[in-house]
């Protein structure tokens, strides 16, 4: 009798347990944020600071939960995720974004920006905020401009100095036409792939190389499958915070401000980073083994990739183009 009381009494024990976790659950909405890079990267430090002030400013209200590394997707998937509703908050580079809202192809032009300051005075600015805006009409809710970095090229062939020496390489890019475009200028053979297959295809040799920023580069381990980095800085990569209409639709001004607030927060400290990635992250790759060719010309690569222009003012015409120019 007494054994079975006592399994009563740990069974109701058990269930008041349930119940209040039930509670619990209820009380704090889950929050899926995204993104390709791994838990050491820019934007997981962008990411925390998301949940840390999502979190604090909520008062616990939601409860964000971090899933790096693909795990939810590639950008172009997880951007398709937040139009369904199945993901929350992605961080994204521009990448895929021109394939949903058209009109950031403009960011997207090599050699369009001429440093970090520029870029982030044009993002912060009324430019930035007119194309944030403009996500609103494409069933994605534009939060804040963050940040990815100049892009270089590395490759496992050859050091790389002048168009030349890329000519038939075979490079995977972003799947962004834009980007595409200005690589085959440039006679390389542009190899579209998610970001998640990157490091596969670059140590199966299914391309021979592959641009991102020193922020991806290191991120990434990508000195265990390249051993030649170009710092061509050939096209800066801005990236941004989006999140789903079918979550913010539901919340309150109040509510979404908060969100507002913590993907600045987020821009804020992966901005950071990428800055200190910047100063030190060269050197890493180095004692990492690779080979860095810094002395490089970059007018050649401007000329060659000059008519990807003109194939984006042919389809996009040239005001957004010209606002951006007006503002250096
Ligand atoms: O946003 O796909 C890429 O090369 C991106 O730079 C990467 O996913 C980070």
């Amino acid at each position: 009798f007494a054994r079975h009381s006592l399994s009563v009494a740990i069974g109701s024990l058990t269930t008041a347990a349930l119940a209040l976790g039930a509670m619990n659950a209820q009380a704090a909405q889950t929050i899926n944020l995204g993104h390709t890079l791994s838990d050491s990267s820019h934007y997981s430090v962008g990411a925390d600071a998301f949940k840390e002030t999502l979190e604090r400013l909520s008062d616990g209200e939601f409860e964000v939960v971090e899933h790096p590394s693909g795990a939810l997707g590639g950008e172009r998937a997880m951007i398709e995720g937040l139009q369904i509703g199945t993901v929350d908050v992605v961080i994204t580079s521009t990448g895929p974004l021109g394939n949903f809202v058209p009109q950031t192809y403009v960011l997207d032009l090599p050699f369009l920006f001429k440093d970090y300051d520029q870029a982030r005075c044009v993002l912060d600015g009324e430019i930035g905020q007119d194309l944030l805006d403009k996500m609103g009409e494409h069933n994605l809710v534009g939060l804040a401009w963050s940040e990815n970095g100049f892009r270089h090229m590395t490759n496992s062939k050859r050091p790389v100095t002048s168009p030349e020496d890329a000519e038939g390489l075979k490079i995977r890019t972003m799947e962004n036409k834009v980007h595409m475009a200005a690589f085959e200028q440039m006679g390389v053979h542009p190899t579209p792939m998610a970001f998640p297959e990157v490091f596969t295809a670059l140590q199966q040799g299914t391309v021979d190389g592959q641009e991102n920023p020193i922020t991806v580069i290191v991120a990434s381990k990508f000195w265990e499958v390249q051993d030649n980095l170009s710092l061509t800085g050939h096209v800066y990569s801005p990236a941004i915070v989006l999140g789903s209409p079918v979550l913010m639709d539901g919340l309150s001004e109040e509510e979404q401000g908060w969100f507002e607030q913590a993907a600045q927060a987020s821009a804020q400290a992966t901005r950071e980073e990428v800055s200190r990635l910047e100063r030190d992250g060269v050197e890493l790759l180095r004692e990492n083994g690779m080979t860095v060719e810094t002395d490089i010309d970059k007018a050649p690569f401007q000329e060659a990739v000059k008519p990807a222009y003109q194939i984006y003012t042919d389809q996009y015409g040239s005001e957004m183009l010209d606002r951006i120019r007006a503002s250096d």
